[in-house]
């Protein structure tokens, strides 16, 4: 493996700080390509040269643990994997790779296969088929989650996803394969799925998806990524413990490793949570919400807004307020009714910042195809990942 070593000068703080980061780990949401107008993103719209993995979200299971595609039309009659996987010809250190799960996916079927000896095996040489088939190098485990929503097998799905990941690992290892896990980052949540010392001995990166933190489904609004805790963060164990620096604290206490001696990552979401306001007369952050807020003319989902879909909105709105929680280190944005928690290019900026204080591995990005890759609001194509390029390197 390559490594980007860099200096990013004097950290505030009695001495400067050589500073590490190697991955900026991109996944890609494949069913945009069928998104209308300035939405739709296909593999030829990836910029290979922005990312150092990118990763094909999402391949599923069957009852077996078969890995199979999910959309054989694109991923295989129209060659989306294989498209996918020449992006390397256009930068040939760009490791592509292909993700197993997502949230669609359930936990019922992953919860099965991971307890089954011979399940396992079935899924990992399924999945070393598709890899050696299509030219992907590496693997993502998305099982969304161990132990938790239609699980079957319960708390033992905790040391069968750390048996499946060990055996995982082993077997790549005898082909120089990637192997990586998206996993929750909260304590609260993690500590039901996962043996983080367990895993973080397999795994080449943990991508922890410091993001959802609040979301349009509670009665307050919050801030969907907050780095740290925030102006409006009160004493409960909710707002001491939902955001991204306790669950990488937490991480780092449990066992997962910090640069040089090994890998992780924490990620950076390029969508923001919209919320409906109760009142305007309370807009801040933790005001009572009634819902989920405006939804995006690509992504068309209540409730969320992919950044190219809001930056446009800003700017084509004047109505739109903009405030920054400066302890929190993310800003949202107040119309009416309408509250949006989301990230741009300075909290990402604060972001990567973080991860190489902490030396963690790097940045994770869910996903690019909601960056303004068509420079539509005027920060430049792929603003938030060049942003995190310029922050890195
Ligand atoms: C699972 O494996 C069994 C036994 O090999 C086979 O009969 C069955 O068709 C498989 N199921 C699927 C969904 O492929
Ligand atoms: C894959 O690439 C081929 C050749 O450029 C192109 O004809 C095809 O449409 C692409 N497939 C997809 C799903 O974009
Ligand atoms: C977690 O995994 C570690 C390392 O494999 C092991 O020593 C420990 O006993 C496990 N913890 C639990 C609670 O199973
Ligand atoms: C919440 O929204 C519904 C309509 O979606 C409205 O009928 C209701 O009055 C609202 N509740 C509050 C407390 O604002
Ligand atoms: C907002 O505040 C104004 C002035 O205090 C008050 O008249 C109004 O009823 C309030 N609106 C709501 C929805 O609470
Ligand atoms: C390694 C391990 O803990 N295996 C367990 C996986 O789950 C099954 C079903 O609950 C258990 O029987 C195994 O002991």
């Amino acid at each position: 493996m390559w490594k980007f070593v860099l200096i990013v000068g004097i950290i505030a703080g009695l001495f400067p700080r050589v500073t590490y980061a190697e991955v900026v780990i991109c996944y890609y949401g494949t069913w945009a390509v069928n998104r209308p107008g300035l939405g739709k993103f296909g593999v030829e719209d990836v910029n290979p040269n922005l990312c150092t993995h990118i990763i094909y979200a999402f391949a599923g299971i069957d009852s077996n643990g078969t890995v199979i595609p999910l959309d054989i039309e694109l991923d295989i009659n129209m060659g989306n994997y294989r498209n996918f996987t020449n992006l390397k010809k256009k930068n040939t250190k760009l490791k592509p790779m292909l993700a197993v799960g997502g949230w669609g996916e359930g936990s019922a079927k992953y919860s099965e296969m991971a307890a089954d000896p011979a399940k396992r095996q079935n899924f990992i040489q399924s999945a070393l088929d598709i890899i050696f088939k299509y030219n992907f190098e590496g693997f993502d485990l998305d099982w969304e989650y161990p132990n938790r929503r239609d699980t079957v097998h319960g708390v033992d799905d905790i040391n069968n996803f750390s048996q499946l990941v060990k055996e995982m690992r082993e077997e790549f290892d005898k082909h120089g394969l990637i192997l990586t896990a998206a996993v929750s980052s909260v304590e609260a949540s993690a500590s039901q799925s996962y043996n983080i010392s367990a895993i973080s001995k397999y795994l080449h990166y943990v991508n922890l998806m410091t993001y959802d933190m609040y979301g349009p489904w509670e009665s307050l609004t919050g801030h969907n990524a907050g780095l740290h805790k925030g102006d409006f963060d009160g004493t409960t164990p909710r707002e001491q413990l939902f955001t991204a620096d306790v669950a990488v604290e937490y991480w780092l206490r449990e066992g997962m490793k910090q640069l040089p001696t090994r890998k992780d990552s924490t990620r950076g979401p390029f969508y923001g949570h919209s919320f409906k306001l109760q009142s305007e007369n309370n807009s801040d952050v933790r005001a009572p919400s009634n819902g989920s807020g405006i939804a995006g003319p690509y992504t068309a989902q209540a409730g969320l807004v992919g950044y190219n879909e809001f930056c446009a909105m800003l700017k084509s709105d004047p109505s739109w307020t903009i405030r920054r929680d400066h302890l929190a280190k993310v800003p949202y944005a107040v119309n009416g009714l309408n509250w949006v928690s989301y990230d741009d290019p300075e909290s990402i900026r604060y972001k990567v910042k973080y991860a190489l204080e902490k030396k963690l591995a790097g940045i994770m990005i869910w996903s690019i195809e909601t960056d303004d890759f068509y420079n539509v609001c005027g920060g430049g194509a792929y603003t938030l990942l060049k942003a995190i390029n310029d922050a890195l390197y």
